[in-house]
């Protein structure tokens, strides 16, 4: 049976998956609604990427016996100045996803629940290709500055990155 201390911080964590992949879904349609077509994609993919994290946890959490409660949440914002505004949010919220996974994991170690602490380091990995991914693209965003052309290529180039399908993740 899983600690009440872990149930909590696990649930918390679903909590800001499930924000994530709203706010990436928001910020998609505010790249569609504004001749950002390869970002919206991308983004769209990625807030799907962010559902199959919160169901991968979501399947862990009731797999050791625990209760996953669903939590309110803010609605993501509507409005944003650019593209890069939008990346720059991203790459933030990805490092307060990294801090709050760590923090699970280092929860786990002291309660000493391997286990959990084992599943969680699938975490720490992803976490460090999204912040690298999103480092890269910001870079390309502040290269291309105003130019129109730059950010076309961007746009381009965003839509062409695969995101990873959710389906095969799950499996792994
Ligand atoms: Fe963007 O990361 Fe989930 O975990």
């Amino acid at each position: 049976m899983i600690k009440e201390k872990i149930e909590k911080s696990l649930n918390e964590q679903i909590m800001k998956e499930e924000y994530s992949s709203r706010i990436y879904m928001a910020m998609a349609s505010w790249c569609e609604a504004n001749g950002y077509e390869g970002a919206a994609n991308y983004l769209y993919n990625h807030s799907d990427e962010e559902r199959m994290h919160m169901m991968k946890l979501i399947h862990f959490l009731n797999d050791r016996g625990g209760k996953v409660k669903l939590m309110p949440m803010d609605a993501p914002a509507v409005e944003y100045k650019s593209l890069k505004d939008i990346f720059e949010q991203i790459l933030k919220h990805e490092i307060y996803i990294s801090e709050s996974i760590n923090e699970i994991y280092g929860l786990c170690m002291e309660e000493k629940d391997y286990t959990t602490g084992n599943f969680m380091q699938w975490y720490i990995n992803e976490q460090i290709e999204e912040e690298s991914t999103m480092n890269g693209v910001l870079d390309k965003i502040n290269l291309a500055g105003d130019q129109k052309g730059g950010l076309f290529h961007i746009d381009k180039e965003l839509g062409g990155m695969s995101a990873k399908r959710p389906a095969e993740e799950l499996a792994e």
